[in-house]
């Protein structure tokens, strides 16, 4: 932890990209956990790609649906407001695989969302964005006629070009990358830390178990990151007072 901490501490750019597993400590199961009740028989893969809203549209809508209602239940925790305080006074970026916007909520600002967020949705064909639509347990439609869609990157879709140049630009110019909580398997996000190590920065992996990107880690912490990343800030108080 002592190791973390410093590196944290004497770093004058630091990126970080979260994965599903910071989010796990606020009750979100993160996209390789079983999926639960109604979804144990579909695979996330399977069911996050565009071929799979037009099979069934009214099926992909309802498990964003139960995910947007699981996401609006919850409140970020410990480990996401550790990133906002690590953010202030000094270059940093937060980059994140997430679609929950608990960043967001906790504080952080300019997050690059590379897989877009579950609390808005687009027009199937035109891409308008809508930030509030009927919440009908039908799957609602765009004044157009199509049918709306969660305004996240499918398997098999391309991230948004400026949101994906702006990670790969900070990710070439950091001292600190740290990657926290994601099994660092799905593409391109994946690449960022590489990217990072080959320019010469340090990398930090805070993780509940290793991953293909701990053997390229400076320093790899296994734990969870809703109680390192207090430590690392030395938030201890923090935690203390949400534990009385
Ligand atoms: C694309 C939105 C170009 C939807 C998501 C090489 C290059 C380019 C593409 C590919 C490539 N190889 C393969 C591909 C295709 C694919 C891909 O990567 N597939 C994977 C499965 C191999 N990539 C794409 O399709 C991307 N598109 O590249 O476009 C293109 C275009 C056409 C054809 C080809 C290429 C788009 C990828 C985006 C997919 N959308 N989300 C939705 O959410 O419904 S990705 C989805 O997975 C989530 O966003 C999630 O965040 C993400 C990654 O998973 P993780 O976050 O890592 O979560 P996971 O459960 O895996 O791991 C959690 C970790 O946390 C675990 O390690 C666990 O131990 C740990 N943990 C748990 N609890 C805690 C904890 N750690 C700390 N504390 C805890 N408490």
């Amino acid at each position: 932890m002592k190791i973390a901490r410093m590196m944290v501490a004497k770093a004058k750019s630091i990126v970080v990209l979260t994965g599903a597993g910071i989010s796990a400590e606020s009750g979100i199961p993160t996209f390789r956990d079983a999926q639960t009740g109604l979804w144990a028989k579909h695979s996330p893969e399977e069911l996050a790609t565009s071929e799979a809203f037009e099979r069934n549209p009214g099926l992909v809508w309802s498990w964003y649906a139960h995910r947007r209602a699981v996401v609006k239940l919850v409140q970020p925790n410990a480990g996401h407001y550790a990133l906002v305080k690590m953010a202030l006074n000094r270059e940093f970026t937060l980059i994140t695989q997430n679609v929950d916007s608990l960043h967001q909520r906790a504080g952080s600002q300019n997050v690059l969302e590379l897989h877009g967020s579950i609390l808005r949705a687009k027009c199937f064909t035109e891409g308008k964005i809508f930030h509030k639509w009927p919440e009908t347990d039908k799957i609602p439609k765009c004044d157009c006629g199509a049918y709306l869609r969660p305004d996240v990157v499918w398997f098999g879709e391309s991230l948004a070009k400026e949101t994906l140049d702006k990670a790969f630009e900070v990710a070439q110019k950091c001292d600190l990358f740290i990657s926290i909580g994601t099994s660092s398997l799905v593409q391109p996000a994946a690449l960022l830390p590489l990217i990072a190590i080959k320019q010469g920065a340090q990398l930090l992996e805070i993780n509940k178990e290793e991953t293909s990107l701990t053997k390229y880690a400076t320093h790899a912490v296994q734990g969870s990151s809703g109680i390192l990343l207090p430590m690392i800030m030395g938030m201890w108080k923090y935690r203390l007072d949400v534990l009385k």
